[in-house]
């Protein structure tokens, strides 16, 4: 989601010269046995194209003429390299799509999202950072596919690059983009990540996925607190509070905190709501189970972190990105939108003398809330989710 590393800026070129001459029939042999390699490197699904996304970058373009990308400047840079694999990795002919799986169907969750106390963090950023690990395995089949044919030009990425993972992934037959714009697997949902190994070999490709299984249904956007999506397919980041969360410097909309309940970090509703994800494949990873049990901790005890504890636990965790400032403005907006309780407003009250402005500026927004709720008698604000889908929710704890 955020596109970290910095090295993808000027990724070198996979060299043809490199590539061992295989017949089609080999090339053919070679791909099932890259096919059984991905699964013992832990990815659920695989699949090769020789990518065509021009029609992709001209809805990017027009989002980014919309300026819904925010402030994420990055991802107007780079032009036509971010849909044209070639241009950004030059000698690839094919780009392998692969997806990880992780959600553990066993944590709390719903129970997290209905209990105001508590801090919901978006389920993918619970354990250790899906970069780290991924990319991990992209390299170790990357190399293990060197055993089988000797030295190939390849770069492996996983939101690491300029590069349209889900419409790659989509032509490489891995599923559908849907309404709430995510990549969904008809069998298996969408709780994964993608990442790709861009290679100069000629394998055999597979059919794009070309159906669309969102029918009429529109549950992710009925369901998004802050109603983010202008149109089917397409998100505006400004309104998202994944974007706010995490990619967002600075402070975050007034309009837009009450809408944001207790989710501190990432947001998973547009997934919760959909249908597909109703049984959804649990992680074989355990790297991704929730660290300093995060999936079950109250807003008061996180936001007592100081920044030192903050740099600790985060280490090799993707939270490490929203920084120590936005970590305090992200959950002072939760204790603001909870209960007026002693305990959320002494936290909030020791906050006050923050150095940061912002995060100053956010305990005062939180404390005004919890005193009009208090003396008000304001009712909490329920979310969409938990009004129109917690029967739907059933699946999960
Ligand atoms: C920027 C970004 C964000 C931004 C913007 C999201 C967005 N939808 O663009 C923010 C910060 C909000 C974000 C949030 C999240 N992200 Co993010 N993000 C990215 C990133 C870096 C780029 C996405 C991109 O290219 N956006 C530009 C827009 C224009 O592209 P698009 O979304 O594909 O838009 C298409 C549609 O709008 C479509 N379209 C437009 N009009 C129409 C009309 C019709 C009729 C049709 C059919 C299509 C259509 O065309 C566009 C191009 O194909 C990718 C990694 C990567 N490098 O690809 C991860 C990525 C998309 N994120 C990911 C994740 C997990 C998330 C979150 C779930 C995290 C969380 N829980 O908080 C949320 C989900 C929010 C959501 N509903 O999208 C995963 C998604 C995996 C999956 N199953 O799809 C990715 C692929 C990272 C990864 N390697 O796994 N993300
Ligand atoms: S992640 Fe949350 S805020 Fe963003 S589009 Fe999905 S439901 Fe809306
Ligand atoms: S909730 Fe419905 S409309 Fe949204 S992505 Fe899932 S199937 Fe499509």
């Amino acid at each position: 989601m955020s596109e970290t590393s910095p090295s993808h800026t000027n990724p070198s070129t996979v060299n043809s010269a490199d590539t061992p001459a295989l017949s089609p029939a080999q090339l053919l042999a070679l791909k099932q046995q890259i096919q059984q390699l991905a699964k013992q490197f832990g990815f659920a699904d695989m699949g090769v194209v020789a990518p065509q996304l021009e029609a992709a970058g001209e809805r990017l373009q027009k989002w980014l003429q919309q300026g819904y990308h925010g402030a994420m400047g990055y991802m107007a840079e780079h032009g036509s390299k971010r849909y044209r694999a070639h241009e950004l990795v030059p000698g690839t002919t094919r780009v392998i799509c692969l997806n990880m799986h992780y959600l553990d169907p066993n944590i709390t969750t719903k129970s997290c999202l209905e209990d105001d106390q508590q801090a919901y963090i978006a389920r993918y950023a619970l354990g250790r950072d899906y970069h780290k690990l991924v990319r991990k395995r992209l390299a170790q089949l990357a190399k293990a596919i060197e055993g089988l044919i000797g030295p190939y030009g390849y770069r492996v990425f996983v939101d690491s690059a300029p590069v349209m993972e889900k419409p790659m992934a989509q032509q490489a037959g891995l599923g559908w983009q849907g309404k709430n714009t995510l990549l969904i697997n008809r069998k298996t949902g969408s709780w994964f990540v993608l990442g790709e190994i861009f290679i100069n070999l000629p394998l055999p490709t597979d059919p794009a996925y070309d159906k669309d299984h969102c029918s009429r249904c529109s549950a992710c956007m009925d369901v998004c607190p802050t109603a983010a999506f202008p149109q089917p397919y397409v998100l505006d980041a400004n309104k998202c509070i994944a974007y706010l969360t995490i990619e967002h410097k600075g402070a975050i909309p007034v309009a837009i905190r009450p809408l944001m309940g207790n989710r501190i970090f990432g947001c998973d509703d547009c997934q919760l709501a959909c249908p597909w994800n109703r049984y959804p494949q649990a992680t074989q990873e355990d790297d991704f189970k929730p660290r300093h049990s995060l999936d079950q901790t109250d807003l008061v005890e996180l936001f007592a972190w100081s920044a030192d504890e903050f740099d600790q636990r985060t280490l090799g965790s993707p939270i490490r990105r929203t920084g120590y400032e936005g970590w305090l403005r992200n959950i002072a907006i939760g204790l603001g939108n909870g209960q007026a309780t002693e305990l959320a407003i002494g936290a909030l009250k020791s906050r006050l003398n923050h150095d940061s402005a912002m995060v100053r500026e956010h305990v005062q927004w939180a404390l005004q809330q919890l005193q009009q709720r208090a003396t008000q008698a304001i009712p909490l604000q329920t979310l969409p989710l938990l009004d129109i889908e917690a029967r739907k929710l059933k699946h999960l704890r």
